[in-house]
């Protein structure tokens, strides 16, 4: 790893792990794969990290904007449950912090038969173009669930943000799953605040050897070639 950290990356990588969503160690995935860290993104719930975790999404958004990368949008999706609470915080930092202004809105696990009913609670996304923000990506089976629910809804999707990119490749060991969803939203749409690469550019900085070279292996069998 060789790309520098931006503060924004570095003090989000310190937060998380100091309130333990980012973690290194042994975890089984959902994909069954043992991995040395995992990022719980369901931990990063006071309002100091929030507030952090909102501008540096905020951040990276604002930066895809004025570099082209991503067209200016409608609305901020995020997906249930762990989406919604930052997909809404980051829409304030968007507006507070950049002076972009954009929707907001967010599905249902459960369909709702009474009241406002059905699956999108929010700004309607037809004919709007969406950008999907949510927490983590390994093999990206949670953003094709959203891409199928916004397109569903006659939303075009013009991104996916996410924290933490895993960047890893797909169950058969050689799709890559960024690539893939690129080919659905178009190159490069895939954003993320941090990537595994710098998770290991923060481990090499600060001199922790053995959790980096456990990174490093479990990179060389299941990272993006
Ligand atoms: P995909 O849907 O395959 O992209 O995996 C994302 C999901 O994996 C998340 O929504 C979590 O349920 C879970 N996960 C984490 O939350 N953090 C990790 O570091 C790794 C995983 C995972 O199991 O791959």
């Amino acid at each position: 790893p060789s790309e520098s950290l931006q503060s924004y990356q570095s003090e989000l990588i310190e937060h998380a792990m100091s309130v333990e969503a980012l973690k290194f160690g042994l975890f089984t995935l959902k994909s069954g794969r043992q991995s040395p860290y995992f990022f719980n993104a369901g931990l990063l719930s006071t309002g100091p990290i929030l507030s952090k975790l909102a501008t540096a999404y905020a951040q990276t958004i604002a930066n895809a904007i004025a570099s082209g990368t991503i067209p200016q949008f409608d609305v901020l999706f995020g997906p249930a449950y762990k989406g919604i609470p930052f997909a809404a915080t980051t829409a304030v930092a968007l507006y507070t912090q950049h002076n972009i202004s954009v929707g907001f809105s967010y599905d249902r696990k459960e369909v709702k038969d009474h009241g406002e009913g059905g699956k999108m609670v929010g700004v309607d996304v037809k004919g709007k173009k969406v950008l999907i923000l949510d927490d983590v990506m390994t093999a990206g089976k949670a953003v094709r669930g959203s891409i199928e629910t916004i397109e569903g809804h006659g939303g075009e999707v013009i991104g996916v943000i996410q924290a933490l990119n895993r960047e890893e490749v797909g169950q058969d060991g050689v799709s890559s799953t960024v690539k893939e969803l690129e080919g659905l939203i178009g190159e490069g749409r895939v954003l993320s605040i941090l990537k595994m690469r710098d998770l290991m550019a923060w481990l090499e900085k600060n001199g922790e050897v053995e959790n980096l070279s456990k990174m490093q292996a479990y990179w060389d069998q299941y990272g993006l070639k």
